[in-house]
């Protein structure tokens, strides 16, 4: 190889390498109610190269509409990013009133600190519109990553439902197929708007759900914690205070450590190894006396066939289900808290 043709081979390498790089780079919304957990996912993916975040989009749910809103825009701007969208959304769920939950995220929904006031400005577009015109604008390249109650995923697809085959992917923080920790069956996030999280199961594409049974087996724990406490950057020292507020939390309530559900269902976007996942159809109960919000998988993806012969029933064959959801088994805890950590720390 000659001397120039070496360099135009290295320079071909680092051009190509560096558009492929860009090219790779997945293409997020990130539909919140932040929200302690939001605040660290939301963190955890404006620092990861991976992700290219496009929008944030806010929904009620541990807070009101209002106050995510302004936790957003605050959130985006401690990390220089007012180039990002920031767009409210839905006000209420779709049926029922709006359940918040400043016990465990603080009354201003980010454990009461008081964060500079944002530098950005809201979007003045309406966040499942946001959502539907960035779909159409990237088609198959957009994750949607929702991680609070589903009103506006719920709103867009119900108002565009061609978007289900224009996304790349859907990844939600919701559901569990072991126990909610609502009540004995009831995920926040799911129990927050049963019907629209009806809506987005059977809207004919496959969800990838991080349910609450999987982030309560991915903790925050205080060794963790530890970790955060010695970097420094405004970004980090707001994390490890929101940290250390969940961490105590937890514990008051029996944990050993913080549940990462948001974080985790981001994470599961950057590195899909992380997590073990398999096919199966879930129902979302909008009815149950006891199971209102229960996410009910079916993991055979079938039901018996049974026909009523004179006084009873025979089994004449299953009838099979579509399989819309790849519902997250278990995670990789401690490589996803050394990512975590890695990704915040010193920021
Ligand atoms: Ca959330």
């Amino acid at each position: 190889m000659t001397r120039l043709s070496l360099v135009t081979f290295v320079l071909t390498v680092l051009v190509t390498s560096t558009s492929y790089g860009q090219a790779e780079k997945r293409r997020v919304i990130i539909d919140t109610d932040p929200g302690t957990d939001d605040a660290m996912a939301i963190l955890l993916a404006l620092n990861s190269p991976e992700l290219k975040v496009e929008a944030l989009t806010v929904v009620p749910g541990n807070v009101n509409g209002e106050q995510g809103l302004e936790n957003a825009l605050k959130l985006v701007s401690l990390a220089g990013r007012c180039d990002i969208p920031v767009a409210g959304g839905a006000k209420r769920p779709l049926m029922q009133k709006l359940y918040t939950a400043q016990y465990w995220h603080g009354k201003n929904g980010l454990a009461d600190i008081e964060l500079p006031a944002s530098k950005c400005k809201a979007d003045a577009r309406f966040g499942p519109d946001l959502i539907i015109e960035l779909v159409h604008q990237y088609p198959h390249e957009i994750t949607l990553i929702p991680v609070g109650p589903l009103t506006n995923i719920a709103l867009a697809v119900s108002k565009d439902p061609s978007i289900t085959k224009l996304v790349r992917d859907i990844v939600i923080m919701g559901g569990s197929i072991s126990g909610g920790n609502v009540n004995g069956v009831a995920e926040a996030n799911i129990f927050g708007d049963p019907e629209a999280a009806r809506i987005v199961f059977s809207a004919g594409w496959v969800v990838t759900m991080v349910g609450s049974d999987v982030g309560e087996r991915t903790l925050m724990t205080r060794k963790h914690l530890a970790e955060l406490e010695s970097g420094v950057g405004p970004q980090n020292d707001v994390v490890t205070r929101i940290a250390r507020f969940y961490v105590e939390r937890s514990e008051k309530n029996g944990w050993s450590g913080a549940a990462m559900y948001d974080p985790l269902a981001v994470a599961v976007v950057v590195d899909p190894t992380l997590v073990t996942l398999k096919d199966m159809h879930v129902d979302v109960e909008t009815r149950g006396e006891f199971t209102r919000g229960e996410t009910v998988a079916n993991r055979r993806g079938s039901n018996e066939r049974n026909v009523l012969h004179g006084d009873h029933y025979e089994i004449e064959g299953y009838d099979q289900l579509p399989l819309n959801a790849r519902v997250c088994l278990a995670s990789d805890a401690e490589r996803f808290m050394k990512l975590f950590v890695s990704r915040i720390r010193g920021k």
